[in-house]
């Protein structure tokens, strides 16, 4: 590879920070109602969701609140539905029926016509609001009749006052509170209150808000145990209230926005069909770069949906659940799950979503610190199980004693990513210089003389190719690769905040004494620390390949061996697994700089793994393959992982897959804090421009050239032409 390094002085186009607007197709819309809940489509703020059927004679919308689970600090429970919203229409025959979800507004749309009239309804979950708001219309006066009800997941007791429904009740398992309530507006008409719901006669417009909460408070130093929801969700519901339906769909859409508009990308034409025909035919081999788009939108505003400041991070189905007993209790499983869900926050600029993930890592972390459990008792540090639930409670399934190393490295990537100096003087480095002293506790010198952990694990199998073999094993690769990147993380963290150097050299010391990445007989990179590895092992874990992605102790420009190794693991493992796994290998493969091969992998994640509303599968139904594949889309198009002479090397287009020979994206971010716009055409980078969150140097690097860029904060750069380079 030919490198030129070009110094340039790039012209400054504009002072001010670019809030891209331009979208396409960020619709998903069917021509049918759904008949099942994996044909619902969800909607969310956060804490509250909702998974829509769009039925005509009966519209259906399953509800859940984020705090609903049975567990307590001891034991994990599961994540629960909360209740259902039933409204039966009269007098209806449906004619040009479409529902939608438009993902630039986040707003759930159904139409149709019927006796010559058209009807209209609109819902959304608002994060400013804190309610749910569900609008019926209809282009004729008083044309809407029908009735609501509410019910309960768990039995709660039902009572109609007025125009009002509230659902109160316990949760027997851990004596949790939970309310909701359903508020009915209306214009011209009657409403009717009867003994099980609300019946509307001739309306013309109808808004219904429904507020939800628990007892459930966020904080171990209370024991996770707050006040009756009844004050508080009164409250939401009297706010929503006073504001007309227009106002409340303003707010909504305008904080919406703000978030989801920061990113745009576009990959080419939609075709004029619906999604499920669209998802079908690409199932089927047809080309459909926008569906490929609309995908990685979709994990955009699934994470906006699910994660909010304030809220719990997004467990494995988000916040969209309908069973009492979830797959893996819908919980936190800290082995790759939670992380996945979190690795399109910083590079698609939501970083005001990842928050809720760092609350509940702190939280998780003082509840492990006090535990009488003599398994995660730790001198220094925290340690914590596979799975863990909203209040740090823990599964029966084992230790994973580098989930809280894996867990502090988002701390460091917030940072990374937003240049936030008071987050990490106050919360990333004290949580990662913790969890440090952990590890500096709990390695060995091997018989060679290098540290290595002496009880490890390679999620989630043994080195006799066990499904589940839990028999610990000194050296493992997974366990290595994750020390590596902590220990790497505190010593930047330490070098950025200036301080606290003789720790941090005593830490590089450590770190530079660690059994690396070892290539064997097959030339693999090593899951074991012999060289034991099946070439014909399928298993869906990579855990091997940590430090590919999302660690970065092997890249393809300093560690070129290990990348080619890291490759011949890779296609070891075949491509066909779940969900996430598939998810997994689109990053990998981008980090490795092989955009056909993650292309591969995206027409495998769609062939196999897409469910009818996009959500992904593994199976069953897990949202961490949404949020992996938004993320890997990311990497295909932009890398920033490391460093060199202390600058990012922002790499450009490093993973373009021959099916995306052109397209645009505006607005990822990288590392070192810069947005980033770019058009390609052929291959090839054709403009783009840079804006400069926190002032610092970079290089970019296209194709191998490279251009070092000194920046001002808060100025925007043209890219130069890269083809136009010597
Ligand atoms: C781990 C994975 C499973 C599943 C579960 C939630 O145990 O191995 O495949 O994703 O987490």
């Amino acid at each position: 590879m030919r490198i030129f390094l070009v110094m340039f002085i790039l012209v400054v186009v504009g002072s001010c920070i670019s809030n891209p607007t331009k979208n396409n197709d960020l619709t998903l819309w069917y021509s049918q109602p759904a008949s099942k809940w994996l044909e619902a489509l969800p909607i969310g703020n956060g804490s509250l969701g909702g998974m829509i059927y769009g039925g005509v004679e009966q519209e259906h919308i399953q509800f859940n609140h984020e705090s609903m689970i049975t567990g307590t600090p001891q034991t994990v429970g599961s994540y629960q539905p909360f209740g259902d919203i039933y409204i039966d229409f009269t007098n209806l025959n449906a004619e040009h029926y479409s529902r939608e979800l438009d993902l630039n507004t986040a707003i759930h749309t159904v139409r149709f016509s019927s006796n010559g009239v058209k009807y209209h309804r609109e819902s959304f979950a608002s994060y400013p609001d804190q309610v749910m708001v569900i609008h019926l219309n209809a282009s004729k006066k008083s044309m809407i009749r029908g009735k609501i009800r509410l019910t309960d997941a768990h039995n709660a007791n039902i009572s109609v006052q007025g125009n009002k429904l509230i659902a109160t009740g316990v949760l027997p398992e851990n004596q949790m509170i939970k309310e909701s309530q359903l508020l009915v507006l209306h214009k011209d008409g009657n409403l009717i209150s009867d003994i099980d719901g609300i019946n509307i006669d001739g309306a013309s417009e109808v808004t219904i808000l429904l507020a939800a909460g628990t007892s459930f408070f966020k904080d171990h130093r209370k024991d996770f145990q707050g006040e009756h929801p009844h004050a508080s969700v009164t409250k939401r519901i009297e706010d929503a209230s006073a504001k007309s339906y227009e106002h409340l769909r303003k707010n909504h859409v305008t904080d919406y926005q703000e978030l989801f508009g920061r990113v745009s990308l576009n990959l080419g034409q939609a075709p004029d069909q619906t999604t499920i025909d669209r998802l079908n035919a690409h199932k089927d081999g047809a080309e459909d770069p926008a569906l490929e788009a609309l995908l990685f939108q979709y994990g955009r505003y699934l994470l906006i949906s699910s994660s909010r400041p304030g809220s719990l991070p997004a467990n494995l189905q988000g916040i969209w659940n309908h069973e009492y007993k979830p797959a893996w209790y819908s919980q936190y499983t800290t082995n790759i799950n939670i992380q996945m869900n979190y690795w399109p926050a910083e590079i698609t600029a939501l970083p005001e979503c990842h928050l809720p993930l760092f609350d509940w890592i702190e939280n998780l972390a003082a509840v492990q610190k006090k535990s009488e459990d003599p398994i995660l008792k730790t001198n220094r540090g925290w340690i914590c199980y596979n799975t863990n639930n909203a209040m740090g409670g823990p599964s029966t399934w084992g230790v994973h004693r580098p989930g809280s190393a894996w867990l502090s490295q988002h701390f460091w990537e917030h940072y990374a990513f937003t240049g936030d100096m008071d987050f990490l003087k106050s919360r990333a480095y004290p949580l990662l210089k913790d969890v440090a002293g952990y590890w500096e506790d709990h390695l060995v010198v091997s018989a060679d003389g290098k540290l290595i952990t002496p009880d490890g694990w390679s999620p989630e199998h043994g080195p006799d190719g066990k499904e589940g073999n839990r028999t610990p094993y000194p050296g493992v690769s997974y366990d290595q690769q994750i020390v590596y990147d902590l220990f790497t993380n505190c010593i930047e963290a330490a070098d950025a905040l200036g301080e606290d150097m003789s720790y941090r050299n005593y830490l590089q010391a450590k770190r530079d004494s660690l059994l690396g990445p070892q290539i064997g007989r097959w030339g693999q990179i090593q899951e074991w620390m012999e060289d034991v590895d099946d070439p014909d092992n399928k298993h869906r874990h990579t855990s091997h390949l940590f430090a590919v992605h999302p660690g970065r102790q092997i890249t393809s420009g300093s560690t070129p061996e290990w990348a080619q190794a890291a490759m011949v693991s890779l296609n070891a493992r075949g491509d066909v697994s779940t969900g996430w796994s598939t998810a997994w290998k689109i990053n990998l493969w981008a980090r490795l700089g092989q955009g056909n091969r993650s292309y591969d992998l995206i027409r495998q994640l769609f062939r196999q793994c897409i469910l009818e509303n996009l959500f992904d599968t593994h199976p069953p139904f897990q949202i961490d393959g949404n949020f992996g594949y938004t993320a890997g889309v990311a990497e295909m198009l932009l890398q920033s992982h490391y460093k060199e002479d202390n600058n990012y090397i922002l790499l450009l287009l490093p993973a373009l897959p021959d099916a995306w020979q052109s397209g645009e994206v505006e607005g990822l971010r990288a590392r070192g804090g810069f947005s980033i716009d770019m058009q390609w055409k052929d291959g090839s980078l054709h403009s783009g421009a840079v804006t400069s969150l926190e002032g610092n140097d970079l290089v970019l690097d296209h194709q191998g050239q490279r251009i070092h860029l000194k920046t001002q904060k808060g100025r925007v750069y043209k890219m130069p032409d890269f083809g136009a380079q010597p």
